[in-house]
């Protein structure tokens, strides 16, 4: 009997949160890993290291190139080198509040950098290569009616990071129509775990609270603790990405929990797991939550953490996707901070 054919993935954004968990997730489904990279002055790559087989740089089925989706003839020489049955485009400015100070490159690498891989795909005439596009939730922005969103209701983005998502999502719609490619679409709600960016909410109260119960922090400056997201967990939204691309046709597919937690509900479960006790007092920017055990003001807001327009509402409909990719979260938003406490406790 002859050997099958590895399959062979490329996922740019390999070094962030997502690209780690989906690397692990497809080198235990035996494919061969390529990965983008950018250049930085440092260290960039500490959520994969583990994936080099101990640094030795001798695992077979990984490799990494640098690279960035800024640079349109290095994503298309990339690629036709390694001609992938899958592409994964993860990469991205990903973080909403930054996007309102630098715009232009938010729409540069969150907008234009998805249109450089279709386009690459195109050009070299990939007619097997599928791609995924890691569409977002704040694409949906300015939500008229407080209900779980699905694949069907319009977007309104409040961001230039939304605007952005919402171009690379209708560019992958495009590219599929117009060209025939097998491009899908996760839309994806916010999803965290211990390998999240420190600046984005639930890691810095998470960080941020167990190092106050340390004594290594004093103060955890918040913004808007009344916005409503749905938070799932990572590792269960990277298996979701790879679904995606097996099921029979590409199309668009809303990925969540369907639950809805205030900012200031997540800062509660936080803080209750970790035995201290909060009282809040006060209003708007006067807000604060104070150690019941010390009287010290341990949580206050600061304008500086809010947006210019903010999406007060996300909570997710997957049904579509529990249906016809037999994909649920398996793990709870509970079971996600008590991921991240534990994280946090063991690397503080
Ligand atoms: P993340 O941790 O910020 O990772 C983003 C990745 O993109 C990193 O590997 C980053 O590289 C890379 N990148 C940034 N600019 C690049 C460029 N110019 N060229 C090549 N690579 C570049 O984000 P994540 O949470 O894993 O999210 C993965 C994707 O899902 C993103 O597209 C994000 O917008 C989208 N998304 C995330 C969520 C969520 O809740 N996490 C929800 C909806 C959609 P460095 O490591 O060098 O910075
Ligand atoms: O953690 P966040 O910064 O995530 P946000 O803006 O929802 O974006 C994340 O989820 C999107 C999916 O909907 C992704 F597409 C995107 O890439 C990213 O992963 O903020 C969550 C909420 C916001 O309403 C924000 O205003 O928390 C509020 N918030 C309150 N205080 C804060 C803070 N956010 C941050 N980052 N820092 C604060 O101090």
């Amino acid at each position: 009997m002859g050997k099958v054919k590895k399959k062979i993935a490329l996922i740019f954004g390999i070094t962030g949160q997502d690209g780690s968990y989906l690397a692990e997730i497809l080198l235990k489904k035996n494919y061969i890993i390529h990965g983008v990279k950018r250049r930085s002055s440092s260290a960039n790559t500490e959520r994969i290291d583990h994936l080099f087989d101990s640094l030795n740089f001798t695992n077979k089925n990984f490799y990494i190139h640098y690279g960035d989706i800024s640079d349109g003839t290095s994503t298309l020489n990339i690629i036709n080198k390694i001609k992938p049955d899958e592409i994964y485009n993860l990469a991205a400015q990903s973080h909403v509040r930054v996007s309102f100070d630098i715009p232009e490159y938010t729409a540069d690498i969150t907008a234009l950098g998805a249109l450089r891989i279709l386009e690459a795909i195109k050009i070299l005439k990939l007619k097997k290569t599928k791609y995924y596009q890691a569409s977002s939730s704040e694409m949906y922005g300015l939500v008229k009616k407080r209900k779980s969103l699905n694949e069907k209701i319009h977007f309104h983005p409040r961001s230039i990071y939304g605007v952005s998502k919402v171009f690379a999502y209708h560019t992958a719609v495009h590219y599929r129509e117009a060209y025939k490619i097998f491009a899908c679409n996760g839309i994806l709600f916010n999803h965290e775990s211990p390998r999240r960016g420190p600046t984005f909410v639930t890691k810095k109260i998470v960080q941020g609270l167990v190092r106050i119960k340390n004594g290594q922090q004093k103060k955890l400056s918040l913004g808007n603790l009344y916005a409503i997201r749905d938070w799932g967990h990572a590792k269960d939204y990277a298996i979701s990405m790879w679904k995606i691309l097996q099921y029979k046709k590409p199309e668009d597919w809303v990925i969540a929990t369907n639950k809805e937690y205030t900012v200031k509900k997540f800062v509660t479960m936080v803080a209750k797991k970790l035995e201290i006790s909060l009282k809040w007092k006060g209003k708007g920017l006067n807000e604060k939550a104070i150690d019941t055990h010390t009287g010290k003001i341990i949580i206050d807001v600061n304008s500086k953490h809010f947006r210019p327009s903010e999406v007060d509402f996300l909570k997710g409909d997957f049904s579509k996707a529990k249906k016809l990719l037999k994909w649920k979260p398996a793990l709870s938003t509970d079971e996600l901070i008590d991921d991240m406490i534990d994280f946090e406790i063991s690397n503080n």
